[in-house]
């Protein structure tokens, strides 16, 4: 059992190939009213990953800092989430709210994301749903200490990944793709979905 880190739940081949290809036509539109942007860390590094969002809320970076905002940079509101996209948030993440951010990464050749927690959130008991489309992506996993020990998988088209509890916290990151691994993006790359409940929130206990 790859992973073994509680709340970290992988589904391999979850979407197959015609849904896979269904969610990249919605992203298309997505992309078009919300173009991928090359963003900044707030250390004024610029991410190989480019990135923009559907939703009530994006996610973006920049020299202010970390945040989710109401609008793309280009001054435009989001595009909202697709139903392909909210129906796999539907079906693996537990909980009946729907998420308010479907961040967008896109990995070209040579694109990386360092390790990192997701933590810009309100309320980190709602799980984070992560969908990783085109070419496979070498995934690792820490633990919420940053420095601990990693494990690394390979995630594949179609492959998504639920981090909830435990593993909600847990620091990770993409260490490379293989570029050209798939044939779903006609021009190569990986795209990973990554739908977060935002506000303040909290979860209602489960019965
Ligand atoms: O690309 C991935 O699989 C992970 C992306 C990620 O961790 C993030 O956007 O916060
Ligand atoms: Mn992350």
């Amino acid at each position: 059992m790859p992973l073994n880190i509680k709340g970290f739940r992988i589904y391999p081949g979850f979407l197959d190939s015609l849904r896979q290809a269904a969610v990249v036509t919605d992203l298309r539109r997505v992309v078009a009213l919300a173009p991928l942007l090359s963003p900044v860390t707030p250390g004024g590094r610029r991410m190989s990953v480019r990135m923009t969002s559907a939703g009530r809320l994006g996610w973006v970076t920049d020299r202010s800092g970390y945040r989710y905002q109401a609008r793309h940079p280009g001054g435009q509101g989001w595009p909202a989430i697709p139903e392909s996209v909210l129906a796999i948030w539907d079906e693996l993440s537990g909980v009946r709210r729907a998420p308010d951010c479907c961040l967008v990464n896109y990995y070209g050749q040579g694109a990386r994301m360092g390790m990192h927690q997701d933590k810009d959130e309100g309320d980190f008991d709602w799980p984070v749903v992560s969908v990783s489309l085109g070419d496979e992506a070498l995934f690792r996993m820490g633990n919420p200490c940053r420095g601990g020990r990693t494990e690394s998988l390979w995630l594949r088209s179609g492959d998504v990944v639920v981090m909830g509890g435990a593993a909600r916290l847990a620091y990770h990151g993409i260490d490379r793709i293989r570029f050209g691994s798939s044939r779903l993006l006609p021009k190569g790359g990986r795209l990973n979905l990554t739908l977060r409940v935002v506000g303040h929130e909290k979860m209602p206990e489960t019965p």
